[in-house]
């Protein structure tokens, strides 16, 4: 399960932040060898976590929290960075309606505010979707704990990591 690692300025591990160090811990826990890089840039949206690793918009995975408007349950899809989810096909898939989170919901459900939402970690098991269109690219990157830390993974890592179903998402 190894993630190779780019040569970019990061900060060691026992530099990182609480929640990027959180994140890089559960990773080696789990058996992924990725190395969680925590930079002086935001990385708070695709396009600025693009723009600070130097990959496409569609290499970087969004995680997105909605919530069952009836069960209350979470639900997370994992998309790439160039897409804009179709709630209703998620909807679909969980048999309800959905919303997206709020704030104080992902924070409570995931244990990471919004835009350092890592795709594992979380304090609850959460019911989750891939994108598809992820698979397009040999790396991806995804969120470490917080809005400048990002880790480099493969879609296959994903999958592993989160146990979630691989479908289109748009
Ligand atoms: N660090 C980046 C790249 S990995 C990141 O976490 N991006 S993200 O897309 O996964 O997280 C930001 C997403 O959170 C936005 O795309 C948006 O859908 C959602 N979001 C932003 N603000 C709010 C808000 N106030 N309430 C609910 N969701 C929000």
């Amino acid at each position: 399960m190894n993630c190779i690692v780019p040569a970019i300025g990061e900060k060691m591990t026992n530099e990182l932040s609480p929640s990027a160090h959180r994140v890089q811990t559960t990773l080696l826990e789990h058996g992924f060898n990725c190395t969680v890089l925590e930079l002086s840039e935001s990385t708070r949206t695709a396009k600025e976590a693009a723009q600070a690793v130097g990959c496409q918009v569609g290499q970087i995975v969004k995680s997105l929290v909605f919530k069952g408007k009836k069960s209350q349950t979470p639900i997370l899809v994992v998309a790439s960075g160039s897409n804009r989810v179709n709630e209703a096909k998620i909807s679909k898939m969980v048999s309800e309606p959905i919303k997206m989170a709020h704030a104080d919901f992902v924070r409570k459900k995931t244990g990471f505010a919004i835009g350092g939402v890592p795709p594992l970690g979380h304090f609850e098991k959460l019911v989750t979707f891939i994108d598809e269109d992820l698979f397009e690219y040999d790396d991806i990157w995804a969120a470490a704990g917080n809005p400048r830390a990002l880790f480099k993974l493969t879609p296959d890592n994903l999958v592993e990591m989160t146990g979630g179903k691989v479908v289109s998402v748009i």
